[in-house]
């Protein structure tokens, strides 16, 4: 008797709970290709979120929100006070406390990966790398050290990048933006417009591609790039993509191969701000440079990237998701081994500046809208 009581004191309890979240968690609903697309509101008046990362054992994410604040979401979309131990960010223009990954090996070593714009001389900035040890109540980072520093600092305010990515060897790999210093991105004794790989710890490994070429930065992998602000390891191929913001026209994902050039502001689709050509160009396509995987001759100004291999959504299996800053839209792109066939948009009826898509564990989307008052949003299939 005592036993059924307490199920059904449990149930009505339960049955209230899910009450109060339908209340809360708003619902949309959009058309697509494949089945009715659902927005689940998650969080709202997040402050230019900027990216989020999965904590194991659905213990919820970290999401950054540019201004310098480092957060936690419960699962049930509870947000935390800002967590301490974050770096002062140089929060001016587009830079700011920007990407979060967690260490491949966070279970044990609890190591949290932070990008963002740090201050030099002369108010100008650079993209830089540190991590933290996440403390168990997730409310500070311990012993937060910078292991990667973009040199020289050029930046006053524009074109960090920056993603970062942990390939399967464990190597970490960090786009980082010219700092709208276009001719730059081919000075391979400068930082700016690179792909870099180096250790967790920041000690650069004996085997990239320009260890040891004089006047050459061995911390570089790739080069030639602008503003990429898009990474992520294909999950059946290994291999690293990247995309970048074109100028005006000329947004492209590339695939990173090492040592290869791809081409800013040599090789571009696109054309100044101001309609005339970028004064560096050479063409479209330039001997020597990698021309783009996939390019968008209007730029939707791609932001973050996913690769989708869970369970949960079949249709969605083999297709790449990408944010959409000015065309405030989630694109997606269906895949034939690396080739793009098709291309779908899905959620312009948010209304929002998409900077950031990852896939959960457990085999959702989830997109960041970057503004003022920014939204958390976990996105599926009906
Ligand atoms: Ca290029």
């Amino acid at each position: 008797m005592m036993k059924k009581t307490t199920l059904a004191t449990l149930l009505v309890t339960s049955l209230l709970s899910l009450t109060a979240n339908a209340q809360t968690d708003e619902q949309q609903t959009f058309k697509s290709e494949l089945g009715p697309v659902t927005a689940t509101t998650v969080v709202e008046g997040l402050e230019h979120p900027w990216a989020l990362a999965f904590l194991p054992n659905q213990k919820g994410m970290l999401v950054t929100e540019r201004p310098g604040h480092l957060r936690w979401v419960s699962p049930e979309g509870k947000l935390s006070a800002p967590i301490t131990g974050v770096p002062q960010v140089w929060a001016k223009g587009q830079g700011g406390l920007l990407d979060v990954v967690l260490s491949p090996d966070f279970t044990n070593d609890r190591m949290v990966y932070l990008s963002f714009a740090e201050g030099g001389k002369d108010n100008k900035a650079g993209t830089a790398v540190g991590r933290g040890r996440l403390s168990d109540d997730l409310s500070k980072l311990n012993d937060f050290e910078v292991i990667f520093r973009q040199e020289p600092k050029l930046s006053t305010g524009n074109h960090f990048g920056s993603r970062m990515v942990f390939d399967r060897d464990g190597y970490l790999f960090i786009a980082l933006g010219e700092n709208n210093q276009r001719s730059t991105s081919q000075d391979l004794d400068k930082l700016q417009g690179t792909v870099v790989r180096i250790y967790p710890d920041g000690r650069i490994p004996d085997d990239n591609p320009f260890v040891g070429q004089k006047g050459a930065r061995p911390e570089i992998w790739s080069y030639g790039h602008r503003n990429p602000q898009g990474a992520a390891l294909n999950p059946w191929a290994g291999t690293l993509w990247t995309h970048e913001h074109g100028p005006k026209g000329g947004d492209e994902i590339n695939l990173i191969e090492r040592g290869k050039n791809y081409g800013w502001p040599l090789a571009t689709h696109g054309i100044d701000y101001s309609s005339r050509p970028i004064p560096e160009a050479k063409g479209k396509t330039v001997e020597g440079t990698v021309a783009p995987h996939q390019v968008w001759e209007k730029s939707p100004g791609i932001s973050g990237m996913t690769f989708y291999d869970g369970e949960r959504f079949k249709p969605w299996q083999h297709n790449l998701f990408i944010g959409a800053l000015a065309d405030k839209d989630l694109i997606r792109l269906q895949l034939d081994g690396d080739k793009v066939v098709h291309e779908e948009r899905l959620l312009g009826g948010l209304n929002g500046r998409i900077r950031d898509v990852r896939q959960s564990p457990d085999g959702y989307l989830y997109v960041l809208t970057d503004e003022d008052k920014g939204a958390l949003y976990r996105v599926g299939l009906q």
